[in-house]
């Protein structure tokens, strides 16, 4: 049998080979708790992002935008699931994780606690929640544990294509009547620093960042991806006459990238505490439609096990 440092030389040796550790590996800890902390988030995340965009699907402007947004909605759904099960693989139960959420003790974005007060809203999720989300998804497609990454690599497929339908509403009100821009102008002036804060808090703030990196569980930082994101989406909001809500926007050519204003961090830390506009409705919409869903997993289990007796008699 090997000892406890043959096996953390084994692990350590696959992670500097870049190799996916998997469920049946070896592994510290501490390594396995992040996982479950972040992956069970990262899944918390995709449910409650539900949330705010179901609630216009009943209020698309067409049938064409109803049909794509409950596309969107349903693949949010199915991440939570790819991403529950990757979690599960770590030793933890899908009911421990959803207790978790509900008892407010395991989190999820930020940026699901404020509201979508009008059309252009959904597009600005779209374009800039999804756009963010991909920006660090990309990253995470090449994240050390095995189940993790393979579920990146399904999500980031169907991200690209929410991206997309985000950006074209918005494109479409920033080129209809004066009275449309100006939605879209709004929605971008409340989405844009919410979403600045999806990267998490500055590095130098992130007690998590350092073990994530070493772990290559993250492969850049907050900040490095936060800067990558403005850098993308500046343009993407120039190209259909859009400003972005930030005066000390500028280009700095010795970074190649834009200067920017940081994002209100004493917001973002009341805001993951529960204190944001829309925490409380989240949390009881979740808990509300986890009981009312009750009835179907009892149902559901009760069909499992009957059809595996079935099947050992066979
Ligand atoms: N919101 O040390 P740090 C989507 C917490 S959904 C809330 O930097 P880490 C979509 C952090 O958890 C996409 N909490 O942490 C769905 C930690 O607290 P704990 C969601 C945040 O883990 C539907 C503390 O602050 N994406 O795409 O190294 C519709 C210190 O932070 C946030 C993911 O979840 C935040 N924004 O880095 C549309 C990606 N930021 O846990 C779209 C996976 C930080 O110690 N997650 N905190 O109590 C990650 O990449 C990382 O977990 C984070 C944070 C970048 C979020």
């Amino acid at each position: 049998m090997k000892s406890e440092k043959e096996l953390e030389e084994i692990f350590e040796k696959k992670l500097a080979n870049n190799e996916f550790i998997e469920p049946k590996d070896w592994m510290p800890e501490k390594y396995r708790h992040h996982l479950i902390r972040q992956i069970s988030q990262h899944a918390h995340s995709e449910v409650v992002g539900m949330l705010p965009e179901g609630n216009w699907i009943t209020r698309a402007p067409s049938l064409r935008a109803k049909l794509v947004l409950l596309a969107k909605v349903q693949d949010e759904g199915g991440h939570g699931l790819y991403l529950y099960s990757a979690a599960e693989t770590l030793g933890i139960s899908r009911d421990e994780m959803i207790e978790a959420l509900h008892a407010g003790k395991a989190k999820y974005s930020s940026i699901f606690n404020y509201p979508t007060l009008t059309w252009a809203d959904i597009g600005a999720i779209g374009w800039l929640v999804d756009g963010a989300a991909i920006m660090n998804q990309v990253m995470l497609q090449r994240t050390s544990y095995g189940p993790y990454s393979r579920a990146m690599i399904r999500i980031c497929k169907e991200e690209s294509f929410h991206q997309r339908q985000g950006y074209e509403i918005m494109m479409r009100l920033a080129l209809g009547t004066p009275e449309q821009k100006q939605m879209a102008q709004d929605a971008l002036n409340r989405w844009w620093y919410p979403t600045l804060m999806m990267f998490g808090p500055p590095d130098d703030q992130s007690p998590n960042t350092a073990d994530a990196v070493k772990w290559r569980i993250k492969r850049e930082t907050n900040d490095q991806l936060r800067q990558k994101f403005v850098n993308q989406t500046v343009p993407q909001a120039e190209f259909i006459g859009l400003k972005v809500p930030d005066p000390n926007l500028k280009w700095n050519e010795a970074k190649k990238g834009y200067d920017f204003t940081p994002p209100d961090w004493n917001e973002f830390w009341r805001v993951i505490k529960g204190d944001g506009p829309c925490n409380k409705e989240r949390l009881a919409a979740r808990i509300k439609a986890h009981e009312e869903g009750k009835w179907v997993r009892e149902a559901a289990a009760a069909y499992a096990q009957k059809h595996n007796k079935e099947m050992l008699v066979s």
